[in-house]
C-alpha cells in the first residue's frame, strides 16, 4: 500500500490535539519528569485520574539517567524497592538495607509505565507560571502556563497557553522552578516556617530521604512539593544518588491528592 504523506502528518494533528484537548481540566498536572514525578503520574493514572506530566526535556528521566557522578547505577532503601519491582525493573540487594538498579532500566521502565498506565506525557514543554483565583480571601492555584520548550530556549516572545487542572504537583527538582516564579510574582505565604522557600541544605543522605516524605505536602493551595524540590522548599539535606525518597515521595504525594480528589 502506497504511504501518503499527508495522512501521515493529519494522523500525529488529530491524535496529538486529541490528548492534549482532553487536558484542558485535568485533575493533576504534574511539573517535572524526574523519579518523583514519574511515579506519581503512574499511581494517579493508574487510579483513574486524568493525569498530565510536563517535562521540558524531550525524555523523562530528570537526573536519575547518570546514576552517581555518571556510574549509571542507582541505589534506593528497601522500603522503596517495591516502587522499582512493581513495574518490573530487576534490583539487586547490597549488603543489609541497600538494594542497586541499572539507572537507564529504571528511568525508561519509570518512564513507560507512567505513560502505558494512561498518564499523558507532554515532553518537551515547559510551565512557566501558575493559573491563581482568589476565593473569600483565599488564593489558589487552578492551572498550569505552559509554552513549548524550544521557543523558551530560543527566549522567543511567544506568548504561553494555559492548562486547569484541580492539584498540581511541583516537582521540577533542586531548582523549585514553579515554585520560585509563585513567590517571586505574587504575594503570597507558603506552609513552610518562613513563608518562603527554604532552600536545600548541604550533603546528609540519611535525614534528607527520610525528610523528602515528609516535606512531600501541599504548600500552598493547589500546589504540592514532591521530589528534591519538596527537600528545597522544606530546607532539607541532600542526599547523593540514593533514589529511594524520591520514588517514596511520588507515592505520598499521588496517595495524598487521590485522597482529596475522591472527597
Ligand atoms: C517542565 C521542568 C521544569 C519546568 C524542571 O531533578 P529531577 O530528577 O526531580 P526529582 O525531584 O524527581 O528527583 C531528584 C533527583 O533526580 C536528584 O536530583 C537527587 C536525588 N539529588 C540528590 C542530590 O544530592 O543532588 O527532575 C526534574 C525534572 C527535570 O527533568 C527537568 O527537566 C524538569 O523537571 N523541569 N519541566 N517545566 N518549568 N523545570
Ligand atoms: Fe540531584
Amino acid at each position: 500500500m502506497s504511504l501518503d504523506e499527508r495522512v501521515i502528518t493529519q494522523a500525529i494533528l488529530e491524535t496529538y490535539f486529541e490528548k492534549f484537548k482532553s487536558s484542558l481540566d485535568l485533575d493533576v498536572a504534574i511539573v517535572g519528569g524526574g523519579p518523583s514525578g514519574m511515579t506519581a503520574a503512574r499511581l494517579l493514572a493508574k487510579d483513574g485520574f486524568n493525569v498530565a506530566l510536563f517535562e521540558r526535556k524531550l525524555s523523562l528521566g530528570g537526573g536519575m539517567w547518570g546514576g552517581g557522578m555518571t556510574f549509571n547505577m542507582i541505589v534506593v532503601q528497601e522500603e522503596s524497592v517495591h516502587l522499582l519491582t512493581d513495574v518490573g525493573v530487576p534490583v539487586k540487594r547490597y549488603k543489609d538495607n541497600y538494594f542497586t538498579a541499572d539507572a537507564v532500566a529504571a528511568t525508561t521502565t519509570l518512564a513507560s509505565a507512567a505513560c502505558l498506565a494512561g498518564a499523558k506525557i507532554f515532553n518537551c514543554m515547559s510551565v512557566e507560571d501558575v493559573m491563581l483565583r482568589e476565593e473569600n480571601g483565599v488564593k489558589r492555584v487552578t492551572g498550569i502556563v505552559i509554552n513549548s520548550s524550544p521557543v523558551e530556549i530560543a527566549g522567543l516572545h511567544v506568548d504561553p497557553v494555559v492548562l486547569g487542572s484541580k492539584y498540581l504537583v511541583e516537582a521540577t527538582g533542586h531548582a523549585v522552578e514553579v515554585l520560585q516564579t509563585l513567590v517571586r510574582k505574587n504575594d503570597v505565604r507558603l506552609n513552610t516556617p518562613s513563608g518562603g522557600i527554604e532552600g536545600e541544605q548541604s550533603m546528609w543522605a540519611d535525614t534528607a530521604e527520610i525528610n523528602t516524605v515528609k516535606n512531600t505536602r501541599e504548600i500552598f493551595p493547589g500546589l504540592y512539593v514532591a521530589g528534591m524540590a519538596a527537600n528545597a522548599s522544606y530546607g532539607s539535606y541532600r542526599m547523593g544518588p540514593i533514589f529511594g525518597g524520591m520514588l517514596l515521595s511520588g507515592e505520598k504525594v499521588a496517595a495524598d491528592i487521590a485522597a482529596k480528589l475522591k472527597g
